[in-house]
């Protein structure tokens, strides 16, 4: 059986990035087993944020997930606070993480140091939540981009020594990266990952952009020397277009360059680039501006899903409890 878990933040605007690298892997997950997608709100605070806020992005995040493509009937589309299993399962967990894998979290010491007062300890413990999310409902794929490699890793060792340790409970989940744009890269900067926090706005096409928006971005990307339309760790610009361009017409990343033999220069790399983005993301805005208007039926959507993934986790957390010892005898 295949269960296909993943986890997306109602942080900021989504982007080219989260949809190519997720979103799209999740849509197409609904045809290759069961699949679960949770918007993560309680990851969203453990940097600062604005509680008013939260609650809006949340809606924004689902309403793209649907528009995207997901059918709450096909798959369990819910909030994650909604299901307290996560944060129980998390504390439980945090007991079988070693510090020190912790301690050598990429993320963690890239958002640690961007923090102006505050470094959260569930800053810290973020990839313990990420690891409860996962191994709540036993599932055995997890669609991710490649920046989560690390933390899918840490949760199969969470995993693997929770059972060693407990008894065969937990399922030990494979990553799953996308094999064409697995890590877009910044439009003005293609050395750093295109992102929520740290990118360039004019770097980051959001998934809600414009078609004038989105061809502005592409027309001013940051190419390299030569005019060769081919990828290679010498031309990382170019390379990023190709990956985007491949990604967004579901090719190869050698048939988009095959594609464009005939062109003239990196100008039409960029348009034919822009095109096929705006193919992607234009009937997503527009479905997504008809549902994000009715928060009661988003609302609804949501807790139906988090009825069916609490019969899931709690399933497993009685499971836990009991082999771990903690409450009473069952
Ligand atoms: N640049 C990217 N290329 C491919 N995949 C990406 N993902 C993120 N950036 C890229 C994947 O998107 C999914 C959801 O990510 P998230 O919920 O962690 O969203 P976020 O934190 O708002 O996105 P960012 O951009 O990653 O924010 P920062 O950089 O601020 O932390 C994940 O599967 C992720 O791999």
């Amino acid at each position: 059986l295949v269960r296909i878990f993943s986890g997306i933040q109602p942080t900021g605007r989504k982007h080219l990035g989260n949809y190519i690298g997720a979103i799209q892997h999740y849509v197409a997950g609904q045809d290759a087993g069961e699949s679960i997608y949770c918007v993560v709100d309680l990851h969203a605070t453990t940097v600062p944020y604005d509680p008013r806020e939260l609650r809006e992005r949340l809606y924004d995040t689902a309403a793209i997930l649907i528009a995207a493509g997901l059918d709450p009937e096909r798959c369990i589309l819910f909030r994650q606070s909604d299901v307290q299993e996560h944060s129980e399962l998390s504390w439980l967990l945090s007991s079988v993480t070693a510090w020190g894998d912790l301690n050598r979290m990429h993320q963690f010491k890239e958002k640690s140091a961007a923090q102006r007062d505050l470094v959260s300890a569930s800053l810290f413990t973020y990839p313990v939540l990420m690891a409860a999310d996962v191994l709540a409902y036993r599932a055995t794929t997890v669609p991710v981009g490649d920046d989560q490699r690390q933390h899918v890793e840490l949760m199969r060792d969470i995993a693997e020594r929770f059972n060693a340790r407990y008894g065969e409970i937990l399922v030990v989940p494979d990553g799953q990266f996308p094999e064409v744009g697995a890590r877009i890269m910044d439009l003005q900067d293609p050395a750093r990952k295109m992102s929520t926090t740290g990118g360039s706005v004019e770097g980051t096409v959001y998934v809600l952009d414009e078609p004038k928006a989105i061809e502005k971005k592409l027309k001013r990307a940051v190419t390299d020397s030569g005019t060769e339309i081919r990828a290679g760790a010498d031309k990382p610009g170019v390379t990023n277009l190709l990956d985007i361009l491949a990604a967004a017409r579901g090719t190869t990343v050698a048939e988009a360059q095959a594609s464009m033999a005939d062109a003239r220069g990196y100008g039409d790399l960029k348009a034919a680039t822009a095109e096929a983005v705006i193919a992607l993301l234009d009937p997503v805005r527009t479905r997504y501006e008809e549902l994000r208007t009715d928060e009661d039926r988003l609302e609804a959507v949501l807790a139906a899903g988090a009825d069916k993934a609490r019969a899931i986790a709690a399933d497993t957390l009685a499971d836990v409890r009991r082999v771990m010892g903690v409450g009473p005898a069952r």
